[in-house]
């Protein structure tokens, strides 16, 4: 079916969460939906909320805008809006538009009849994102402890925090998660370079199919995961990255507060091969 017969079939009323006619259309190609709307207002406040905050800071340089989340001492309350209190609007207004974009891709999967695989994979990078912002500040007493806003700013905190443990390589939590980061890029270089090979292989040759691509593998490493097992596993091993992240930070200064190095000397030095 040519893609604007079949959209023409597809989009039709219903498979809503909430409101259910309401919203319930298309503005040209984008679908509105109610979670639509509350994701455009969410981001839009967010964003008016950030200018606002860099108004009150010392530059307008994009790499350093910084709106810093309250110091420590104000633990879990509100804090004054220039002292913390934008940040913490923002992050009301960050995770309700992450959150309502989730929602809307669940209405539109519903509607086309297929899986919630792909809000299900969002979910995940808003998982690691309220671990980072809410759930590890709550767990540790204060929101001082979250990220600031500022894309600099947040390397700077990354470093911090990083070091605050010593060496956070020694994480044994953010060793699994780097080592899946790699492993996905791993599978999506073999699995797009497969593709590629048998369905492009160069012009006046013959474009080639999933047997192919099957015995290339079977002949390399013995085994083929196949067309389907491919997708799942590049899937599997994408959330778990994003899973191990949002495990290996919550852990640090909640149930890990010392630096990791250590972490290893509490069993590694006592086995009795020693
Ligand atoms: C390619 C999809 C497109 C998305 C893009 C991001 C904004 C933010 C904000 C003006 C892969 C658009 C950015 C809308 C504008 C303001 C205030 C995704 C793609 C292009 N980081 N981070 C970046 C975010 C954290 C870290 C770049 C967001 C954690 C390191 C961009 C979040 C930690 C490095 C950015 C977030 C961390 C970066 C490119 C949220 C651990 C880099 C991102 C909401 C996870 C790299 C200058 C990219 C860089 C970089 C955005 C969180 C570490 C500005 C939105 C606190 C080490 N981060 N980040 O391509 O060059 O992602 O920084 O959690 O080296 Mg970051
Ligand atoms: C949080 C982003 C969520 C994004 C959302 C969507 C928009 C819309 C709009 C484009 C999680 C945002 C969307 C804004 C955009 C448009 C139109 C993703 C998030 C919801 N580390 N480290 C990680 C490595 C070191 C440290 C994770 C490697 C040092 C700390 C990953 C190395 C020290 C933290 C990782 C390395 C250190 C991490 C990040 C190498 C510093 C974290 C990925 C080779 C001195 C963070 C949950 C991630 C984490 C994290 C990899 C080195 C510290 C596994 C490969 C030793 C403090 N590091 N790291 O989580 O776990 O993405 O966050 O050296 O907090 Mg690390």
């Amino acid at each position: 079916m040519a893609m604007l017969t079949f959209e023409r079939k597809y989009r039709v009323r219903g498979g809503t969460l909430l409101g259910g006619d309401l919203f319930d259309f298309w503005a040209g190609p984008f679908y509105v939906g109610i979670f639509g709307v509350s994701t455009i207002f969410f981001a839009v406040l967010g964003t008016v909320l950030i200018i606002w905050g860099a108004s009150q800071g010392p530059t307008w340089n994009l790499w350093q805008i910084n709106i810093a989340p309250p110091d420590v001492s104000y633990g879990l309350a509100f804090a004054p809006l220039n002292e913390g209190g934008l940040w913490q609007l923002i992050t009301i207004c960050a995770t309700g538009a992450f959150v309502s974009w989730a929602l809307r891709e669940v209405e539109i999967s519903r509607k086309l009849g297929i899986g919630l695989h792909v809000p299900f994979a969002f979910s995940f990078a808003i998982l690691a994102y309220l671990s980072l912002e809410v759930i590890r500040p709550i767990w540790m007493g204060a929101w001082g402890y979250a990220f600031p806003y500022g894309i600099m700013r947040h390397l700077d905190w990354v470093g911090e925090v990083g070091y605050a443990y010593v060496n956070f390589h020694y994480n044994p939590v953010h060793m699994i998660a780097a080592s899946l980061f790699f492993a996905t890029t791993l599978a999506l270089a073999m699995h797009g370079g497969a593709i590629l090979s048998a369905v492009n292989p160069g012009k006046g040759k013959v474009v080639k199919g999933a047997e192919h691509e099957n015995t290339f593998f079977r002949d390399t490493i013995f085994y083929s995961i196949g067309t389907l097992g491919i997708h799942r596993l590049g899937l599997f091993l994408a959330l778990s990255a994003g899973f191990f992240s949002a495990l290996c930070i919550v852990i640090s200064g909640t149930l890990w507060t010392r630096g990791w190095p250590e972490w290893w000397d509490q069993y590694w030095l006592n086995l009795p091969i020693w």
